[in-house]
């Protein structure tokens, strides 16, 4: 399958998260794409390439799966954390004050003017610093997983954007989890207006893709379903349940697997079974898979039990699907193994 390579990744490099009350290292660091890379080295899999997507279509896309007030926040929020002060220039963005919803007394009609305020208008947590190159990364990305759904639409069985930072938390206008622009979301629509009627994307990722699912959510034309740790002890905690099935011309094109925190491969894999036959239901002609590795036993961040080899036979069971297929890079945050996880699916898939 061909691999487009998200060349400009390595500007989107942030230094610390905020978690419980401290700020620690990154877990969504450069070189999980670097090893991801260095083992496709090993075991090629397919052409590596740069995507070939024009501003102006990159643009039009983009405006599409995500609103313009969030877009523009995202192309200036750079520009303007450092015009708030210039020694910002020194740290990472992160906002820190939330309108909270649904409660009397709190406006979110009127766009701040403070870019605080703004901050904490898009971004839903503390925890995905972005910095002077997120916007130029995410936009190549975005440009990756678009090059890659082109590719299913000429007729190739597959296809991987092989980008960070990853996407699926991302919503039509909000950040959070790591992600800023929604990649998987962005391949599913390219799938739709190229000609494939129902598309399917089924997300793989330890956490709940509320991205996706949000932007997807009033649609009959695409199924989102997603295999995640339980929102009630799991991040991003305040969607992904069980009962969420769409909502108006969409009712019924949701479906959410959790599972316990603690699951293992043996009940992991009956899920999967559960979401590819929705998907064959659907009628799908079409499949985006956001490949999460963060559902790895040893991952330092998740709680599910798979092991290396387990993602050979998910590869496997993706592809018995029969689905043109366009993979996107996700989570997955034990660096030294995401590559061999991921290598490990992709083979499983097949070329
Ligand atoms: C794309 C993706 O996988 N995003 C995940 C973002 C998760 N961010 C919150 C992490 C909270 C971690 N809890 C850690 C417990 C470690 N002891
Ligand atoms: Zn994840």
């Amino acid at each position: 399958m061909k691999i487009f390579l998200n060349a400009d990744h390595h500007r989107h490099a942030g230094r610390q998260e905020m978690f419980r009350g401290r700020m620690v290292p990154c877990h969504e660091v450069p070189a999980r794409l670097d090893h991801v890379l260095a083992e496709l080295g090993r075991r090629p899999q397919g052409e590596l390439l740069s995507p070939a997507i024009g501003d102006a279509t990159l643009d039009a896309a983009l405006a599409r799966m995500h609103h313009p007030d969030y877009l523009q926040f995202l192309a200036t929020a750079w520009a303007d954390w450092v015009a708030m002060d210039p020694a910002n220039a020194e740290r990472d963005v992160l906002p820190s004050v939330w309108p909270l919803p649904n409660r009397h007394g709190f406006r979110t009609d009127t766009s701040p003017a403070n870019f605080a305020a703004r901050l904490g208008l898009y971004g839903f947590d503390a925890g995905s610093p972005l910095m002077a190159g997120t916007w130029a990364a995410a936009r190549s990305g975005a440009a990756c997983a678009l090059a890659a759904a082109g590719e299913v639409l000429g007729g190739a069985r597959s296809a991987f954007a092989l980008t960070r930072p990853p996407g699926h938390h991302a919503g039509p206008d909000f950040f959070g989890g790591y992600c800023f622009l929604n990649n998987a979301a962005l391949a599913a629509q390219a799938l739709r207006d190229g000609g494939h009627h129902r598309v399917a994307v089924l997300d793989v990722d330890y956490h709940h893709g509320n991205g996706t699912q949000t932007i997807f959510y009033e649609r009959a034309d695409v199924l989102t379903v997603s295999i995640h740790g339980d929102p009630r002890t799991e991040y991003p905690f305040f969607l992904g349940h069980a009962d969420e099935r769409g909502a108006g011309a969409g009712e019924g094109a949701n479906l959410n697997l959790p599972l316990p925190r603690g699951t293992g491969f043996t009940d992991w894999r009956m899920a999967l079974d559960t979401a590819l036959q929705a998907v064959t239901n659907f009628g799908a002609s079409a499949l985006v898979v956001p490949m999460g590795l963060d559902t790895f036993e040893g991952d330092p961040i998740s709680g599910f039990h798979l092991r290396s080899a387990d993602y050979a036979t998910v590869g496997q069971a993706l592809a018995g699907a029969g689905l043109p297929t366009v993979f996107t890079f996700e989570g997955g945050y034990a660096v030294a193994e995401v590559g061999i996880n991921a290598v490990n699916l992709l083979e499983g898939f097949g070329r």
